[in-house]
């Protein structure tokens, strides 16, 4: 016992030496640290937030919620059925408790954006205020923070007032994406010492690193910046830059002694020559060097401050003729332009999220990103540094201007603002400016007053070239028109970048898909020597609707592949076209959209919660340079249809197969169904799919690939007859007035389109299909978001005059659902500025109709109308049950009492 407490005593006695030891290490380490570089904390936990005005933000009656940053307040009112979103004032307030250490130091509040006018305030002051919703910010905050006096921190209030409203003088003005509101990305405090670099310039790094001469064999850096000395003392200070290649090995460095005077700022350039066979920066091969720059106190070689900036070495132009070069090779730029938001988080997502839709880029094979239509969060640029992925990022001006000083004055900040910011990434290319600035005029077409107006936008598109071109002479600019040649060529827009891109959305908004070729060949000749780039391409994908034979504007999978498949073969064929951009990478919220999915723009090739659709793996099977085999339509596994053989034993419907192999054998369940060989990278077969689960495999004939994908997709056979005993009637549900399926996977049903009944079989008799008034470009049924339902797409189309809808169901008891909406409304829809077709009007009349409902001979609806259930727009659903006897089936009858009848969907399903 005893011996056992001495020894626990000696334990004890060295242990608490070693803490001893250990905590004096670490205040050493600490105090090395504190020399060696700024501290740079986020602060976005335990905020709270008022969505409203406040005038006295410490009234006890004001209620607070807390957030956490990022955050955005329009993260659900975006998506209900009610039209708008909130876009005023919101309050957030936060006690930051700061280091009383800090005292000596120059300290900084960092904001890498809050939409779109912030306020920020600290104990009670005005620091500053910044106008713009998409770029970085920062405040220097000594003269407003409290701090005590020894260890320890002290308590000050931070309180930021952030307006998302409507204003006139802020861009964008407009835009086919929504303006969530909030400090929805993350907020630093920063702590410098004293003499740190330059801290006040645009919230960019202050240090700017430029490569002017590279070439394989030999490259050199220039680092310019500058460094202020707030001390009251002068100090000799030497300057340094180090160049890391990406394991850390220092290949090159430079130091300039300073002797900075008291309050001074100091610029410097360091210029760092023969850096000799520099590993290339290309998407194959990101290289990315680091420019570590630090500034030494002389006497005593201690580091007093630090910046990291990323550097590649890579050189690129443009052709008119030949496109995109990239260090002297020839590169197809292709890729997406991508939007910042999720559903559910608005714009307020986390660097991971961020980080996570680059990287589904880069797997896609992708080397180009049109960063679209604003700056976005940090990792973006990082993360496109590191993958390999060329960017072009751009200032939100679209649509339209205002002609004002302060819009202009605006324009130009976040224009400096963005060049600064990002100017030391390697992988961006080109500065881009006014999307489809000329598509929404102010002034009446053919007025003296619109002439005008595009004459003062040519004149301040080119002052936004020249401060471009001046503030970064190494990247090139572009602006993206919509397809409206004649007018930018008209008022000189397309002389001004030195890019110009292209939105081009013929097949889609336009009625004609060969209209792209033309457009692209008329550019070349009449604007021989200005390199183009398609800025902008696509179609919207319902990933849930489905037609063999699909239409411009149904959303259906199958169009929006037939359409890039299309405009991808046609901008591969041509030299002259540098690079493409799709719209967009993901689906992104717009709030003032309705249609199919309300409030989405469905182009995405990624839904919002980024599963890939069909066409991401078209890309793929093009792009990658390893063996691909992908069947498409692998989100569409639960499908239904009728027999297509006497025997209701399968149905044939067509695969497409994205592929680079040659040839491609395909198996169905183990047998083989044929060797396939791809035309373009797709491969086209006919499946025929069995009831149950039937096992898809596509498998390379390459000897040395192994390669192949499969797929289980679950069929729900219906029979020819509906009286079959090989495959029994259990349950059918049918979209009228569609000629679509619409896959309801949460459900596990598939709507059937429409079809005339035919004896045996299902389906309506008599009537019309629905079809806008006016709009000749919807092809059947409206585009209106429908109240209380998500299943729009169904609601969205209906048979009008329907006199009966017929099931020759066996005997037994049933359950039918009968959908109804009323399409028809005197409501005009809200506009978008990109259905530019003259025909995509809609005439807004109300239909007036009264009509009853008879299930074999039973009046179970009766005097239907717009007076009681059917509202306009509105989704009605009603059930039944109901008896088939004497082999006599399911008869539903519609009788008009007033106007014409209507049916938008049916279900039957077999209970007994
Ligand atoms: C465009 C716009 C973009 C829209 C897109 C569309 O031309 O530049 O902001 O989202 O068309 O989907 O209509
Ligand atoms: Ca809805």
């Amino acid at each position: 016992m005893l011996y056992q407490n001495v020894f626990k005593k000696e334990t004890l006695f060295q242990a608490s030496l070693h803490r001893i030891l250990t905590c004096l290490f670490f205040v050493f380490a600490a105090t090395n640290l504190f020399a060696q570089q700024r501290i740079v904390n986020s602060i976005n936990s335990n905020w709270q937030f008022h969505k409203g005005e406040v005038a006295n933000t410490s009234d006890k009656s004001v209620s607070w919620e807390s957030v956490s940053l990022p955050h955005t307040w329009n993260a659900t009112d975006v998506m209900d059925d009610e039209p708008g979103y909130y876009r005023g004032v919101g309050w957030y307030k936060k006690t930051l408790f700061i280091d009383n250490t800090w005292k000596n130091k120059d300290v900084y509040i960092f904001f890498e954006a809050a939409n779109q006018i912030a306020d920020i305030f600290i104990n009670g002051k005005k620091v500053g205020s910044h106008t713009g919703g998409y770029n970085f910010f920062s405040f220097k905050i000594n003269d407003f923070i409290q701090l005590g006096d020894g260890a320890g921190v002290t308590a000050n209030e931070i309180t930021v007032r952030v307006d998302n409203a409507h204003n006139e003088n802020v861009a964008p003005l407009g835009a086919d994406f929504t303006f969530y509101g909030g400090i929805y990305r993350d907020v630093y405090l920063i702590a410098a010492d004293r003499i740190h670099f330059d801290m006040d310039n645009y919230a960019s790094k202050g240090v700017f690193v430029s490569t002017p001469s590279v070439s394989a064999d030999k490259a050199n850096v220039l680092i310019k910046g500058a460094f202020v000395n707030n001390n009251a003392k002068a100090k000799k200070l030497v300057v340094r830059s180090v160049v890391k290649d990406a394991e850390g090995k220092i290949i090159a460095s430079k130091e300039t002694a300073f002797k900075s005077n008291a309050a001074s700022n100091n610029l410097f350039e360091q210029k760092i020559d023969n850096i000799l066979q520099p590993k290339l920066w290309s998407p194959e091969s990101p290289y990315v060097y680091n420019v570590v720059t630090t500034i030494l106190d002389k006497e005593t070689n201690q580091q007093i401050d630090e910046v990291v900036n990323p550097l590649g070495f890579r050189w690129f132009s443009f052709d008119a003729n030949t496109g995109f070069f990239l260090n002297g090779k020839h590169v197809k730029l292709v890729g997406a332009n991508r939007h910042q938001d999720y559903p559910g988080m608005g714009n307020a997502i986390s660097d991971a999220m961020n980080i996570k839709d680059i990287e589904l880029m880069k797997q896609m094979g992708a080397n180009f990103i049109r960063i679209a239509h604003y700056p976005q969060d940090p990792t973006i640029l990082e993360t496109c540094d590191r993958l390999g992925i060329l960017a072009s990022v751009e200032i939100p001006i679209v649509n339209r201007i205002t002609d004002s000083e302060a819009f202009y004055s605006n324009c130009k900040q976040m224009m400096v603002e963005m060049i600064r910011q990002s100017y030391n990434h390697p992988s961006v290319i080109i500065w881009a400016y006014m999307n489809e600035v000329m598509i929404s005029p102010r002034y009446g077409d053919k007025t003296p007053e619109r002439d005008n107006y595009f004459k003062t936008l040519a004149k301040f598109a080119q002052q936004l070239e020249d401060l471009t071109r001046k503030e970064d002479s190494t990247r090139y600019t572009m602006i993206p028109f919509y397809g409206n040649f004649d007018v930018h060529y008209k008022y000189g827009l397309t002389k001004i970048p030195m890019v110009v891109g292209w939105n081009l959305y013929q097949g889609w908004y336009g009625a004609d898909i060969n209209g792209f070729d033309a457009f692209l060949e008329r550019h070349h000749k009449e604007l021989a020597d200005k390199p183009l780039i398609i800025s902008e391409y696509g179609a919207d994908v319902d990933a849930r609707l489905h037609d063999f034979t699909p239409n411009r504007f149904d959303k259906t999978a199958e169009y929006g592949n037939y359409y890039h498949e299309h405009y991808f073969k046609a901008m591969m064929d041509r030299p002259f076209v540098a690079g493409m951009a799709l719209w967009n990478f993901v689906e992104f919220n717009a709030e003032a959209r309705t249609e199919t999915n309300p409030h989405m723009n469905m182009k995405g090739i990624v839904s919002a919660t980024r599963e890939p659709k069909d066409v991401y793996w078209y890309y793929q099977s093009h792009l990658l340079p390893t063996p691909v085999i992908k069947i498409g339509s692998r989100n569409w596994t639960l499908r239904s249809a009728t027999a297509t053989d006497d025997n209701d034993s399968y149905c044939s419907q067509p695969v497409e197969i994205y592929t680079n192999q040659n040839e491609i054998e395909v198996l169905l369940n183990g047998k083989s169904l044929g060797k396939v060989k791809p035309d373009f990278g797709v491969a086209k077969i006919s499946v025929p799919f069995a009831n149950g689960n039937n096992k898809l495999e596509a498998i390379s004939t390459d000897k040395n690939v192994t390669e192949k994908d499969v797929v289980d997709f679950q069929f729900i056979l219906l029979p020819k007859k509906l009286n079959s005993t090989k495959v029994p009637f259990s349950d059918i549900h049918v979209s009228l007035g569609d000629e679509r399926f619409f896959t309801d996977t949460k459900e596990n049903i598939v709507w059937q389109p429409e079809q005339a009944y035919t004896p045996g079989s299902w389906g309506y008799i008599g009537g019309h299909v629905f079809k806008l008034k006016g709009n000749d470009r919807l092809p059947y049924g409206s585009d209106r978001n429908i109240i209380g339902t998500d299943h729009d797409a169904l609601y969205e189309t209906q048979r009008v005059g329907i006199e009966q809808f017929k099931l020759d169901v066996p005997d037994g008891a049933y359950e039918v659902t009968l959908h109804f909406a009323e399409l028809s409304t005197d409501k005009q829809a809200e506009k978008l500025v990109y259905n530019l077709d003259k025909n995509a009007g809609e005439t807004a009349t109300a239909e007036q109709r009264t009509f009853d409902v008879l299930v074999n001979n039973i009046p179970v609806i009766n005097g239907l109308s717009n007076t009681n259930y059917l509202l306009p727009i509105t989704a009605y659903a009603t059930k039944t049950k109901i008896s088939a006897a004497n082999n006599e089936g399911i008869t539903v009858s519609f009788k008009a009492v007033h106007g014409e009848t209507i049916l938008n969907g049916i279900e039957v399903r077999r209970v007994y």
